[in-house]
């Protein structure tokens, strides 16, 4: 009898071990626990944007898509503000362009703040048809994925309110640098970003880091740790990269680093010491640092994966919702 009851009481042990076991096997169960982001909510934000057509200075389709914008962050965000400014570019013109900013908890004083570029290039210099080379871009990836991903992260943090407050800059002007075929000295790329680092929406206003996204939703995307990333913010990488791993996106977030690239974060770091990092699509195989299809004609809706969306939103979401007060 007492036997009988000893070796069931260790049969029981061992379901019970074997149970605690199984719950250690991170297939089964992730660190983190997965926020919700619907990567087809993500992938309509991205095709809403690209159906205005190229969102390039002066066109009809910035000006449409600016007002899409506001209207979307005035949905979701509890305050937008609009920064109108007026900048030239390399070849001498001068454009009215705008900053859209969303913020979620503005009171709060410990803060992250999220960005992407929402213009398109006007010029396709890298297309292999020397024909379309001065053709517009539909910049589905380059700029149209980043602020459809924060779309829905906005979506998002309504339904959920983080413990910390939010800010969501679309950044005008990125993607007017100087083309390829010509090396005109001067700072061309990212007036946007330059024209808010030196004028900011709020006087004081601070946050505690920072994360760009560009390129963020192209086919089978490498995000390395970029260089002024690791270099200034080398701890918000780790966090960013830990996260995306844990949730089982180690593919696309590689521990490796990769070359500086001028972009957004550089002029927010240089000039309001905010450590902002970027998640950024680099490839070193393709001969221009980036995806086969940056700057051409081919950066369309058509190549546009709700799987990169998907990594990138769920690992951005987390990291905020991880953030203590
Ligand atoms: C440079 O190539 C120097 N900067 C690229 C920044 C960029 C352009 N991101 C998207 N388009
Ligand atoms: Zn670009």
């Amino acid at each position: 009898m007492r036997i009988k009851y000893i070796w069931l009481l260790v049969a029981a042990c061992l379901l019970v071990s074997c149970d605690k076991f199984k719950n250690k096997d991170p297939e089964t169960t992730p660190a983190v626990e997965k926020p919700a982001f619907d990567a087809d909510s993500a992938f309509a934000f991205v095709k809403a944007q690209t159906d205005f057509g190229p969102r390039t200075p002066g066109s009809e389709a910035h000006s449409s898509c600016a007002t899409y914008l506001k209207e979307q962050l005035a949905a979701f965000c509890d305050t937008v503000i609009v920064q109108p400014f007026t900048t030239t570019t390399y070849d001498g013109k001068k454009w009215s362009a705008q900053n859209i900013i969303g913020s979620f908890a503005p009171e709060k004083s410990k803060r992250v703040l999220l960005g992407a570029h929402w213009d398109s290039r006007p010029m396709a210099d890298h297309d292999p048809d020397p024909a379309k080379r001065t053709q517009p871009i539909d910049g589905a990836n380059d700029g149209a994925s980043g602020v459809g991903v924060l779309l829905e992260v906005a979506r998002q943090l309504q339904q959920k309110n983080p413990a910390i407050g939010v800010d969501i800059i679309f950044f005008d002007m990125e993607d007017y640098g100087t083309p390829s075929s010509e090396n005109i000295p001067g700072d061309w790329w990212c007036l946007g970003a330059q024209y808010w680092t030196n004028h900011l929406h709020r006087p004081d206003y601070h946050a505690d880091f920072g994360i760009l996204l560009d390129m963020v939703g192209g086919e089978n995307p490498t995000f390395y740790h970029e260089g002024f990333s690791s270099y200034y913010a080398q701890h918000i990488v780790s966090k960013v990269w830990g996260t995306a791993y844990r949730l089982g996106y180690g593919d696309y977030f590689i521990n490796n680093g990769a070359n500086p690239i001028t972009d957004d974060h550089y002029y927010v770091i240089r000039n309001t010491g905010i450590r902002m990092i970027d998640i950024i699509h680099q490839d070193n195989k393709t001969g221009t640092g980036f995806g086969y299809v940056w700057h051409t004609t081919q950066d369309n809706i058509s190549h546009i994966r709700k799987e990169s969306l998907a990594a990138v939103g769920t690992t951005v979401l987390a990291v905020i919702y991880d953030e203590k007060e």
